[in-house]
């Protein structure tokens, strides 16, 4: 039998799990609708959940204000163009710029769900060591919360250029991952679920820090959201973390 992708994606779980990480997190412009291109969502920027001065001591307010109001703004604006313009080829059945608006669909549209999930990975509240059913889950795939912590930052460290590293589920495994992004879209694997991510584009630090992303990301950890990360986690519920 052959499955429509749809079908697919549901006998895989993956539509699932991407379901329950948009309900879980209220950051991505998700439709629900069967054709994004001929119903296509207007995409918006995610309110901020805490102050532009909220992390004064590990990111400047002014590094926050110009990340979100300009950056990720940015992106989203690009997602909202992309779309419309594949939906103007789709209505003109011309496909002759079909590979450029997809690169930007895929640029821009991984730009913004990367930023709204990056917002959402930090709190003032946060940092220190996660807990409960995500520590035990840490301890169990990378030995101890201490050894995730320098896998992490070494990825993060040691991204090429622009981008980001990503802590992230696989349901098939049902393993954490550590994933290195370049931009925002590329060195990916489809079959995950995103937990928590650093940014690790210059525009995330450079006022702060200059050239010194080391300092950035260890000070990073000093506000990582655990509990949303946690939450992300227990949003796919497998054997290991019912
Ligand atoms: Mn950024």
């Amino acid at each position: 039998m052959e499955l429509n992708r749809r079908e697919f994606l549901e006998t895989a779980g993956v539509l699932t799990a991407v379901t329950t990480i948009g309900s879980a997190l209220p950051i991505f412009g998700a439709t629900g609708k069967e054709n994004l291109f001929t119903n296509p969502t207007e995409h918006k920027l995610p309110e901020l959940p805490y102050a532009f001065d909220a992390f004064d001591k590990f990111i400047d307010a002014k590094t926050i204000e110009l990340h979100y109001t300009k950056h990720h703004q940015a992106y989203v604006n690009g997602l909202n163009k992309a779309q419309a313009e594949i939906e103007i080829a789709l209505g003109k059945q011309d496909f002759s710029l079909i590979d450029y608006w997809l690169k930007k669909l895929a640029f821009h549209g991984a730009g913004h769900f990367l930023h709204s999930l990056y917002w959402n990975s930090m709190s003032p509240n946060g940092g220190g060591e996660p807990k409960g059913k995500l520590l035990d889950k840490i301890n169990m795939d990378f030995g101890s919360f201490d050894k995730f912590k320098k896998m992490f930052s070494a990825s993060a460290v040691a991204v090429e250029g622009s981008g980001w590293a990503l802590l992230a589920y696989q349901p098939s495994t049902k393993k954490l991952l550590i994933l290195q992004i370049e931009n925002h879209q590329k060195l990916t694997t489809w079959d995950v679920i995103p937990l928590m991510v650093i940014d690790v584009w210059e525009h995330a630090y450079y006022l702060k820090y200059q050239n010194k992303r080391g300092d950035y990301v260890n000070n990073w950890f000093n506000i990582v959201n655990w509990d949303t990360a946690e939450k992300n986690y227990l949003s796919h519920p497998t054997k290991d973390n019912k």
